[in-house]
Formats: C-alpha cells, structure tokens, sequence
C-alpha cells in the first residue's frame, strides 16, 4: 500500500494555492458577469448649439451685424431620437420654427430651450429664427438639419 505523504509546510502550501484558484475564479465569474450585465444607453443624444451674433463697425462707422445658430449644420439620422439644446448667448429673444414639422420655440438669453426631434423622412429642415431669418433682418439665422 502507498502513502502520499505530505508535510505540513506543503499541505499549507496547497492549501494556499487551492484558494487562490477559488479567489482568482469568484473574481473571474464576477467580472464577465459585471461586462454582460452592460446595457447599451438608451439615453437620447443630446446636440447642442447656441446663439451667437457676428458684429463689426465699417469704414464709414456703420455698425453691422448678423445673428447666427451655432453650428449652423448638425446631422442627425432618420427616425433618430436627439434632444436639440439651443442656449441663448447673444439677442435677447429668438423665436424659431423648424420648416417641415410643427416644432417652434423661443430661446431666450442666458437661457436653454430643448426640443425633442425625430424625423420620419430624410431632408434637409431648416431652423429659422423668425426675428433674424435674413441678411436685412440682422441674419440669416438659418441652421440646416440634415436627416439621413
Ligand atoms: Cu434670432
């Protein structure tokens, strides 16, 4: 009959190396669940722009200016859903329409007005500030939606 014989020194030495095993594989199994338990945000995108005024004094002392959306041109895709941020920075008051939907608004200085956009088909839509919509009128302030 054989015996494995085993000293102390070892039996705590396997030991040891048996629970590390064990530690590494809890470990282990726990971070691939904490990976699979991550969702994809469902969160809308957020796009935000300002308003902002271009201004100049010509040679003959004429002061000149022009409001404008800032970026003048965002993208978003068809039957997206984004949340349009407009912050007032420069003007008063903008009261807007975006051609092609019944969405309008006012954005007023120092203050952020949201609309929820999502369109059914691809264009270009227009954000048109109706007090700047313009070069007469101190504009254009025009943005271009593109949907695609
Ligand atoms: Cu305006």
């Amino acid at each position: 009959m054989q015996f494995i014989v085993l000293k102390k020194n070892s039996l705590i030495f396997f030991s040891f190396i048996v629970l590390t095993i064990v530690a590494s594989s809890i470990w282990l199994l726990t971070k691939k669940e904490s990976v699979t338990t991550f969702h994809p945000s469902d969160k809308m995108r957020e796009i935000s722009i300002v308003t902002a005024e271009f201004k100049t004094t010509t040679k003959d002392g004429k002061e000149i200016e022009a409001y404008r959306w800032d970026p003048g041109t965002i993208y978003v895709e068809k039957d997206e859903k984004v949340l349009l941020r407009i912050y007032g920075v420069n003007g008063q008051e903008h009261p807007f329409i975006i051609e092609g939907t019944d969405i309008k608004g006012t954005v007023k200085k120092g203050e952020e007005t949201a609309v929820e956009l999502q369109f059914k088909e691809e264009g270009i839509y227009r954000l048109v500030c109706m007090s700047h919509p313009d070069k007469g009128s101190s504009g254009p302030m025009i943005a271009n939606i593109i949907v695609d």
